[in-house]
């Protein structure tokens, strides 16, 4: 196998040691393919594995932007064989008239997103709510048989059994067989994702032919009666309308690729969800004790140990990702579990974290246009099933010491046996029959970010300057607080108002967070409550941290600059920089110092570096020689008033994109007034769907309401989560605090949670 850079040996390529090591079957992968591409992320987000013969990719933003292209990456090899088959396999298979075609996961445009349209229909909240009580009633009815036995294990008794259920009567294929399913669906993923060796190969053969014929005879059953329930049967009257968009391959491969992914795919999920949760005593407990959390755990579940860990793609044409390039031809493997792990994207990656704001942002469904269609059948399951355990046993508990296996392959991951065990006497059902009524229902579709706000309690309150007091917050029961990086903030519920703060304590200790809150002379309501009712002792929510303003550790020097209580970020930024030894310089500009918090710390700590201009004493700020000329290397981070940023944004203009950092604190004019909005029209280009955004609503809420998943976070225009991208229409209503002058220019992005439009756009999504 050569080299695809150098077109030379592998010994003479630039493929690094840990690359040529790279073996997705060996066992670091296997156990936690997150933890086995770590260095990868930190070094080489992208490299070129010739073991595999496969480029690797581990960084979420790299895998984001292949799965938003879809031309240039293509879907046609997601269900290759990633190990060759033996001609002897071939063989057999030919025997079954094995035939399996393109399906809605591996076909490229137009066919793809044309099929998705004429097929999309039964995956509409409303469709997928008619099948909740079954799902309720098959996981009552799994615990029921097994809740007063005392052990089991939880994917032998009901994790394989209910997912397939549901998939078949989601088809609307008879439930007979299930046992042979789900031994061609083991085949299947063996055939596709696995390392079989020769004899197991015509095994699989075997099993993989005999579920093709399968397949096949139920489609036959289904046309003689198209007019029955299910989605096979919906496909086949869709055919008549529309016979060259679904064909009859396209009908039996569909059959067959759909049963495998739509049953393995949860039933792993939620194996990993419930021994995760369950390794995590405290959490486990806090989800018992909170249901509504219930929709969030599932979904971090999904990210931090979710049951597709790589998919696949190959270019069409050369391509770059980050600055890598690649020829035509590249076969890639999208490492999501990785993606998923990426400090870049998410704050504690590796932490199983129940609050955790953008947990939906989890490439685990994949993204884009090929989405995961079921994704909201997986995640309904999912909730039911967590909904039941943790009422019915909540003092279920893992069988200590027992060993996990998992079947070899790069792509689909669960573990094959899950042992609990619990004292039936226990049973809260024995003192109350109320116990086996559901506490909650939940919404189809993606969990809502509101719901999760952990409860904090103010451990002190001080005055730090003229109208600025420090709080310090802990959790109510001593545990830690989760860990965060400068630049990062926090959300605090005060009497139903949500107000962000940023994080100015030191990382370090994270039983505490610290907070410094100024008392805003036009305040809504937030400040002036810190400032006037809250009390130490007294229990608030807390959402986050979040970070949207992350310090790059890896520039050379830095220039920080803060403007009154804008110092709260920089104060934590200015700390981890000395600690890492890197040279910056920290200008701070108040109206006096009596207005200006943390002046003994900062000349403790960064005295050297410290540069103060109270404006009573007539210091001022000189932008220009604050930052310099644009020197390669340096990065400048601010955060203050909106004219101290927008003076910076003028000085720093045709300087090299990506030197200026800045947090703005307020977003004046986000906010919707449906008295003087506009009604305008949103095409989804990827989707096939044209959405209506009436004059009181945003953007992000008519996408959410037509099932699109857009990630958000503060709501206000000022974090740059929702950030949607604009693929043709020139009118658009820029109202965040995100983009540049030159970002707005160049028309091709917005914020869906403010920005609006003055006519027809096309969104890529
Ligand atoms: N206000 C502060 O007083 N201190 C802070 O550290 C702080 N950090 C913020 C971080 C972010 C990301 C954002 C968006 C805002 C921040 N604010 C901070 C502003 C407050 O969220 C809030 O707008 C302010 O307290 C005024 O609220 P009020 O009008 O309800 O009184």
């Amino acid at each position: 196998m050569g080299c695809p850079v150098t077109g030379t040996a592998v010994e003479g390529c630039p493929v690094s040691h840990q690359a040529a090591e790279f073996d997705p079957f060996g066992s670091d992968y296997q156990l936690d393919p997150a933890e086995a591409l770590r260095w990868s992320r930190n070094q080489a987000p992208v490299f070129y594995s010739p073991k595999l013969d496969y480029w690797v990719i581990s960084r979420y933003n790299d895998i984001k932007a292949v799965f938003r292209d879809n031309i240039t990456f293509s879907p046609a090899i997601a269900l290759e064989k990633i190990t060759p088959v033996s001609q002897e396999a071939q063989d057999v298979l030919r025997g079954y008239d094995y035939a399996m075609n393109r399906t809605l996961v591996n076909e490229d445009e137009p066919q793809h997103t044309e099929r998705r349209r004429v097929l999309m229909e039964h995956f509409t909240p409303e469709n997928l709510e008619g099948h909740k009580p079954m799902v309720r009633r098959l996981t009552r009815e799994a615990l029921d048989r097994i809740i007063d036995q005392g052990d089991a294990d939880l994917v032998n008794e009901m994790l394989w059994e209910i997912p397939l259920t549901v998939a078949l009567h989601f088809l609307g294929v008879p439930e007979e067989d299930m046992d042979k399913l789900r031994e061609y669906s083991i085949a299947h993923t063996v055939n596709t994702w696995g390392r079989p060796s020769k004899d197991e190969q015509i095994k699989v053969a075997h099993a993989v032919g005999n579920f093709w014929q399968y397949a096949g005879k139920v489609l036959e059953k289904m046309r003689a009666s198209p007019d029955g329930p299910g989605w096979m049967r919906y496909a086949i009257r869709q055919q008549a309308s529309y016979p060259e968009v679904v064909t009859d391959s396209y009908l039996h491969s569909m059959m067959m690729a759909i049963i495998v992914a739509a049953h393995e795919t949860t039933a792993h999920a939620s194996a990993n969800m419930f021994r995760r949760l369950l390794e995590q005593r405290e959490l486990w407990e806090e989800v018992c004790r909170k249901p509504r959390l219930i929709p969030n755990a599932v979904e971090e579940c999904l990210r931090h140990t979710g049951s597709v860990v790589a998919w696949r793609r190959i270019t069409t044409r050369p391509a770059t990702i980050g600055d890598v390039q690649l020829p035509e031809g590249a076969r890639l493997l999208m490492v999501t579990a990785s993606g998923n792990h990426d400090e870049r994207h998410f704050e504690n990656p590796d932490e199983l974290d129940l609050y955790r704001d953008n947990a939906v942002d989890h490439l685990t469904f994949g993204y884009g246009s090929h989405q995961c269609m079921g994704k909201n059948i997986a995640r309904m399951e999912m909730r039911i099933f967590l909904e039941e355990f943790t009422r019915r046993l909540p003092h279920m508990e893992l069988v200590p010491r027992q060993q996990f296996t998992y079947l070899p392959n790069t792509s689909f991951r669960g573990p094959d046996h899950l042992w609990v065990h619990w004292d039936p006497a226990s049973n809260p059902e024995r003192r109350s029959d109320q116990v086996r009524e559901p506490r909650m229902d939940f919404d189809i579709g993606a969990p809502s970010v509101k719901d999760l706000a952990r409860t904090v309690r103010l451990a002190d309150k001080r005055v730090l300057a003229k109208d600025i007091v420090g709080l310090s917050l802990e959790d109510p029961h001593g545990r830690p607080l989760p860990n965060w990086t400068p630049g990062a903030h926090v959300e605090l519920l005060l009497d139903e108002m949500g107000r962000h703060y940023s994080l100015c304590g030191d990382p370090e200790h994270p039983e505490r967070l610290e907070l410094a809150v100024l008392r805003e002379p036009a305040s809504r309501g937030g400040s002036i409550y810190v400032h006037e009712r809250l009390q130490v002792g007294d229990e608030v929510g807390l959402r986050g941290p979040k970070n949207h303003f992350r310090l790059d550790e890896r520039a050379e020097e830095y220039v920080l600059i803060a403007g009154g209580i804008g110092i709260t970020p920089i104060i934590a930024m200015a700390d981890r920089l000395k600690r890492l030894g890197k040279p910056y310089t920290l200008h701070y500009a108040g109206r006096s110092r009596r207005t200006m918090a943390f002046l003994d710390r900062l000349a403790a700590e960064h005295g050297d570096c410290l540069h103060l201009y109270p404006s009573d004493e007539g210091a001022r700020l000189q932008i220009d020689a604050a930052i310099g000329e644009p020197t390669e290397g340096r990065q400048i981070y601010a955060c203050g008033p909106d004219r101290l940023l927008e003076a910076l944004e003028l000085a720093t203009d045709g300087w090299p994109a990506g030197m200026l950092h800045v947090e703005h604190f307020g977003a004046a004019g986000a906010l919707l007034d449906p008295s003087k909005e506009e009604a305008f029209e949103v095409v989804l280009e990827d989707s096939g769907l044209t959405v209506q955004v009436a004059p009181d609503q945003t953007l992000l809420e008519a996408l959410r309401a037509a099932g699109i998943d857009v990630a958000s976070d503060c709501e206000e225009g000022l974090c740059g989560t929702c950030e949607v991208t604009v693929t043709s229409g020139e009118d658009i209503d820029h109202r965040d605090r995100v983009l540049s002058r030159e970002e707005r220019g160049e028309g091709n992005r917005m914020m869906a949670c403010c920005s609006r439009a003055r006519g027809k756009i096309s969104l890529a999504l």
